[in-house]
């Protein structure tokens, strides 16, 4: 198939764009690289040592013999340049991961705000537009994220995306709905995960564009199959404060003997998905289209959760000498502190998704990325920044 991938360049677009050549597609990135321009404005680095675009491209040729095209532009503010490459290329798939993914990056400050919900929003409308407006049948797989329903302990298994509701009609009888599950968002970044549904919802009933959603939960892990094959095809890896999430953090941070640091009491719980598994996931919803005039087709991504204070106890147990420091917590006016969650994932499991747990998936990570890179890392710039 012809598949675009935009923000092929990102943690999870790279490692997704290398599998989908592998496995035989014809693959194009768009990415702006703003991830990387941010990394200069937060004065941080990757902790893996990240190339260029163009080396990482011209390494994959020269292993593999397969060619994946780049485009640098910024799909958010150039719809017209958006539009123009859609109908040239009349592309089978897009996969859609080109938006500003941190919450903490979208509190920081009133910029970082206006820009994530200016970036995320414009960038899933302009896709959807340029779509409707190319007239082609192309099937847009989107990266939404778990926490659009919200962290908090639910009575019932919070659903794949719908939920079935009872409601009184006018004459008094009870009858079936169903809607959308309500999004409760802890972030400005999650909220702007919660209106793309919305856009899905009109692109798809207005128009007839087929989309998944993929409501995924917190992504861990650095190597996939292939980007182990040359230290050049390196995924990018985040520790600090505002990019790096809580089990990558937790796994350098016990390699550089810095205290685990769980906000608040470490009750809060949360989904998780290893990188790898991502990549098995999105090819499954590639291969796996909603039929034309169905529904947008929500699954969710993940394949384990953990209560964050479980995460640091794992790690201290297996890497000697490891303290846990509990740290006020940033967010202490957004999330809950504590909570349960019981979400659904049965659709990528009847796929057939085996998954890669934490128990195997943490040695590995401990020693062939968080040892062998542990001298890149910059300890001034593990503390959160303040929520705003
Ligand atoms: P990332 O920041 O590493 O990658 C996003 C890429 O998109 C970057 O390379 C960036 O340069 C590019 N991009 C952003 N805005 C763009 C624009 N306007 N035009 C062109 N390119 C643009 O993020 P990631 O961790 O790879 O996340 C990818 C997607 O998956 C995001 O939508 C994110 O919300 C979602 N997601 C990520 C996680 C996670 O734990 N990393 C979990 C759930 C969902
Ligand atoms: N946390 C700690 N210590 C840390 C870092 C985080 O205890 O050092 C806690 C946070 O308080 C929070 C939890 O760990 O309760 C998760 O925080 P996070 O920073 O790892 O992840 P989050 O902000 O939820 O966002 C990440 C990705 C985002 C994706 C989301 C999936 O950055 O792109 O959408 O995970 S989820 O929220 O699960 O839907």
């Amino acid at each position: 198939m012809k598949i675009v991938v935009l923000g092929g360049d990102g943690f999870c677009g790279w490692p997704n764009s290398l599998h989908l050549s592998n496995a035989g597609h014809e693959i194009t990135i768009v990415d702006n690289l703003s991830r990387r321009k941010i990394d200069v404005e937060l004065e941080v680095e990757s902790l893996t040592p990240i190339a260029s675009i163009h080396t990482r491209l011209n390494t994959w040729k020269e292993l593999t013999g397969k060619e994946i095209n780049f485009f640098n532009f910024d799909i958010a503010k150039e719809y017209y340049h958006l539009l123009s490459f859609i109908k040239d290329l009349k592309p089978d798939v897009i996969v859609h991961f080109a938006e500003q993914r941190s919450a903490p990056y979208s509190s920081l400050s009133e910029q970082t705000k206006r820009y994530t919900v200016d970036n995320n929003l414009n960038a899933t409308h302009n896709v959807l537009c340029a779509i409707a407006d190319s007239g082609l049948d192309i099937h847009l797989v989107h990266l939404g994220s778990i926490g659009v329903y919200g962290y908090h302990t639910t009575e019932m298994e919070i659903p794949e995306g719908y939920l079935n509701i009872k409601v009184e009609s006018r004459s008094g009888e009870q009858v079936n709905q169903e809607i959308l599950y309500p999004p409760d968002t802890e972030s400005i970044y999650h909220m702007t995960k919660a209106q793309d549904q919305l856009f899905f919802h009109y692109y798809n009933k207005n128009n007839g564009i087929r989309i998944t959603d993929l409501h995924q939960g917190n992504v861990w892990g650095t190597h996939t199959e292939e980007t182990k094959l040359d230290e050049r095809l390196v995924n990018r890896f985040d520790y600090d404060g505002v990019y790096g999430t809580v089990l990558n953090r937790f796994i350098i941070q016990a390699a550089v003997g810095h205290p685990l640091t769980v906000y608040g009491s470490g009750e809060q719980t949360r989904a998780f998905i290893h990188i790898q598994d991502t990549t098995r996931c999105i090819e499954l919803a590639i291969n796996n289209p909603p039929p034309k005039d169905a529904k947008v087709q929500i699954f969710n991504q993940i394949t384990q959760t953990h209560c964050v204070k479980d995460l640091a106890e794992t790690l201290s147990k297996m890497v000697d000498g490891v303290k846990v420091s509990y740290v006020d917590n940033p967010r202490k006016h957004i999330e809950d502190k504590e909570n349960e969650f019981f979400v659904a994932k049965k659709c990528f499991l009847s796929m057939g998704l085996k998954p890669i747990f934490l128990e195997e998936g943490l040695v590995s990570e401990i020693h062939e990325i968080a040892e062998k890179y542990q001298h890149r890392c910059d300890r001034s710039k593990i503390l959160p920044p303040r929520w705003t």
